[in-house]
């Protein structure tokens, strides 16, 4: 039971992720149902599967007035696989029941398509008020799950023996197709939510030396996009070979890079699959030697900044084995370019990327179990009605790390940060909002704590994982244009002024 729609829709999303299976949201009619709009945007684009039922007035109290009484046909448009509207709920129509649920279920899971939102407007009339009835005998077969899958032939005929295989991952990919890829020696770069990927390569490819050591002979693409735009333009560059494999679900390609489609997953042993060795080592090495740099140049009692926030988090889910959401902005790029590898599943409402519902899709991947988010303030601020329920009534264990640069950081990254006068740019794009975030969290009665520490913040992620119910701590970060200074300077640390790298 959730108040807010808008919440209880990613929070859906949450449990989706984590169970890989169709989750029901409910609502009651009129602007209740408007409210699922924003999470049916993101699940229709991450192809999240969710089964959105609004509850509707029957047809002749439309149009005369009757509250909470619109237009629901077609309410989210072409953003759902599948709409039905059985008309008003009627026992004697019941052994229709099942045969809708299962077409509904169907294109949740993406029998003809990808996975993702459907929508049943039911309509009910007075009294509302019933009895639940057993479900008439399953007639129809559930039928088998199935991968969204385009043409293209099996991926053994890629044909790669010995040869330099740079696969870039986004979301949706499972952590054994990225092992399987690993197992054949090909490279594999991922956003943030990739798992067992190899990480720092956005500040390695910033080197134009380095760039030019690691063109590949072919991309293999799989899933969603990594955010770094540094990759984006070297995949552009270096024009190569580049093929969709279309197994481990939609491929994106907004660059228009891929010229050939293949289906299937990589399978380790497979000859033809087996990459260059040499290649993987040199990637593997770079790598190494940027985490060992930025281990060595913080410790325990380093004042917070937001790579460190990233990097600490991680550390922390991959060493206590929780599951983590990112959020949208600079959490995903920094876990994505400054993280270590991430060992535990990873999440992140890669979508629409936006900054709404994040909240409530940390605490539907946390409840009845463990989960860690990190986010940013405005990005907590906007779904800070997601704080009013919090865990709910069935509980569970959350951490919700906020890293407070007080204002939307990221855009202090954008040319009009210094193309605009401050004061402009900071109602423009800063737009800080100086709230007491530990306050806020008090006042809905979650613990909440302060670090400014690398070892505070891992203390206190280690407290609130060690108890029920949510704690937000709030990691007190440099100001935003500083932190574009530390990015600057991290940078710099990894690739020298004429575009070397260091080691
Ligand atoms: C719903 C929605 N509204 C607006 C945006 C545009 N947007 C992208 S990042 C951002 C600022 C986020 O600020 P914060 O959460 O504090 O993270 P930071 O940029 O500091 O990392 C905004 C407003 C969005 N992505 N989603």
């Amino acid at each position: 039971m959730r108040i807010d729609e808008r919440s209880a829709g990613f929070f859906a999303i949450g449990r989706a992720l984590v169970t890989r299976r169709p989750v029901a949201v409910i609502v009651t009619s009129g602007s209740a149902a408007t409210e699922l709009h924003a999470a049916v945007a993101e699940a229709d684009l991450a192809n999240v599967a969710l089964l959105v039922i609004t509850a509707d007035r029957p047809p002749e109290l439309h149009g005369v007035g009757a509250p909470q009484t619109i237009e629901q046909r077609e309410l989210y448009g072409r953003k759902v696989r599948r709409f039905e509207e059985p008309g008003i709920a009627r026992l004697e129509a019941s052994s229709s029941w099942r045969a809708l649920a299962s077409r509904l279920w169907m294109s949740a899971v993406g029998e003809s398509a990808s996975a993702g939102p459907v929508h049943l407007n039911a309509a009910f009339s007075e009294p509302l008020l019933g009895v639940a009835l057993e479900l008439p005998d399953a007639r129809i077969d559930r039928g088998a799950w199935r991968s969204f899958g385009g043409g293209g032939a099996e991926v053994a005929n890629l044909a790669v023996t010995g040869q330099r295989v740079l696969a870039v991952v986004g979301q949706g990919v499972d952590q054994e197709v990225i092992e399987a890829c690993r197992d054949l020696d090909w490279v594999v770069l991922g956003d943030a939510t990739a798992q067992g990927t190899t990480p720092y390569f956005d500040p390695l490819l910033r080197s134009d030396d380095f760039a030019k050591m690691a063109r590949p002979d072919i991309v293999v693409r799989l899933g969603g996009l990594p955010a770094s735009k540094v990759l984006a333009t070297r995949l552009r560059e270096w024009s190569v070979r580049t093929v969709a494999l279309l197994g481990a679900g939609a491929v994106a390609d907004p660059d228009g890079l891929i010229s050939e489609d293949f289906t299937g997953l990589p399978r380790r042993g497979v000859h033809e699959l087996s990459a260059d060795k040499e290649y993987a080592l040199m990637w593997s090495r770079a790598s190494t030697s940027v985490g060992d740099h930025l281990d060595g140049v913080t410790n325990d009692e380093s004042g917070l900044d937001e790579p460190l926030v990233a990097r600490t988090v991680v550390e922390v889910s991959t060493d206590l084995q929780v599951p983590l959401v990112i959020g949208s902005s600079m959490p995903f790029r920094d876990v994505e370019w400054w993280a270590p590898s991430r060992q535990s599943a990873t999440y992140a409402n890669r979508g629409t990327n936006g900054i709404d519902g994040v909240v409530s899709t940390v605490l539907g991947v946390s409840v009845a179990g463990r989960g860690i988010g990190l986010v940013g303030d405005l990005t907590m601020l906007h779904d800070v009605s997601g704080l009013v329920d919090g865990l709910g009534e069935i509980g569970g264990t959350c951490v919700l790390v906020v890293a407070d640069n007080r204002g939307g950081g990221i855009f202090s990254f954008l040319p009009q940060a210094s193309a605009l006068e401050s004061e402009r740019f900071e109602r423009l794009f800063g737009t800080p909002r100086l709230h007491d975030l530990a306050a806020i969290a008090k006042a809905f009665g979650h613990c909440a704590e302060v670090a400014s520490t690398r070892a505070q913040l891992r203390s206190a992620i280690e407290r609130g994982l060690s108890r029920d119910g949510l704690s937000v701590v709030v990691a007190t970060v440099p100001e935003r244009d500083e932190n574009v200074r530390i990015h600057d300077a991290m940078v710099q640390s990894v690739v020298t002024r004429d575009g070397g790298i260091r080691w």
